[in-house]
């Protein structure tokens, strides 16, 4: 029964080793960002923050490892050596100095080593840098709406595709928007997150960015992303019927070419002062 049991448990963590190192090694062919069918592990890192969060999870994946091995081996050798039927007269031993502080001192050790990294990455991700574009999202219920509050002009919603206008752009399904939100890439971008109605959560999972958007309070985090490309997010934050239905794009394109956006965008969301989002809304009502 035991045997099974570490079989299992050993087969099961073999297998997400796997799984996860072929999904990482999955190069990004085609500039899109998203998890791969059958994907089990993080994305493939687009930042500097997000690499650091894939770094401490592999260390302390490893560590874990190491910890279950030592403790498998552990009672493995104690089931044999000290069985009733090999060790029929057992030891009265009740202390051992030694050993107490061993295994006393050891897991504060463990804990220190991870501490330390996680702290640094806690306040890298929490201290935003200068920055040298604010895009502020607002969530709404089922969609987001972004301003760039350094351009009044720009201001828009983005709206999920429905399958067929996905398929057809060459979205993956459920996560194509039909306007986007568009940053340079390696720069500092800050994002200023808050809510319309109920909470919810804006996510990039490839910049390792995840924070809450809620009604009347302003949240802020950040990014640098290091690869141009098309990136998606869901919100993840249970808001509602339509929850899943409200995904987010972030484009990250070259310097020049983020100028030439910002030029266009100036004249085409200049006359967006009808908010797409109430006919949405009404639209939506009648539809459900
Ligand atoms: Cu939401």
């Amino acid at each position: 029964m035991l045997f099974k049991y570490i079989y299992i448990v050993f087969a099961a963590m073999a297998a997400t080793f796997i799984t996860a190192t072929n999904a990482f090694s999955q190069a990004i062919e085609d500039g899109i960002h998203s998890a791969k069918p059958g994907q089990i592990g993080f994305m493939e890192p687009a930042s500097p923050i997000m690499e650091g969060i894939v770094s401490l999870h592999d260390m302390i994946t490893v560590m874990m490892l190491g910890i279950t091995l030592f403790v498998t081996i552990l009672i493995i050798y104690i089931a044999v050596k000290f069985n009733a039927k090999a060790n029929p007269v057992p030891s009265k031993t009740t202390h051992n100095t030694l050993l107490e502080v061993a295994w006393t001192v050891i897991p504060v050790l463990i804990l220190v080593v991870i501490a330390v990294p996680s702290f640094r990455l806690l306040y890298q991700q929490d201290v935003i840098p200068e920055a040298d574009v604010t895009v502020k999202a607002t969530g709404n219920q089922w969609y987001w709406s972004y301003e760039y509050p350094d351009h009044e002009e720009i201001t828009f919603d983005a709206i999920m595709l429905d399958e067929a206008e996905a398929k057809a752009a060459g979205h993956p399904r459920l996560l194509g928007t039909d306007e986007r939100v568009v940053v340079p890439v390696n720069k500092i971008i800050r994002v200023q997150v808050t809510s319309n109605d109920v909470i919810h959560a804006w996510t990039i999972p490839a910049f390792g960015s995840k924070i809450d958007a809620v009604p009347g309070k302003l949240n802020e985090t950040w990014f640098k992303a290091t690869k141009e490309g098309l990136y998606y997010g869901q919100c993840s934050e249970l808001c509602g019927i339509r929850h899943g239905f409200m995904p987010i794009n972030v484009e990250v394109v070259s310097e020049v070419e983020y100028e030439a956006w910002l030029e266009e965008a100036k004249v085409k969301y200049a006359s967006n002062d009808a908010p797409r989002s109430r006919e949405y809304a009404s639209a939506q009502e009648i539809t459900e």
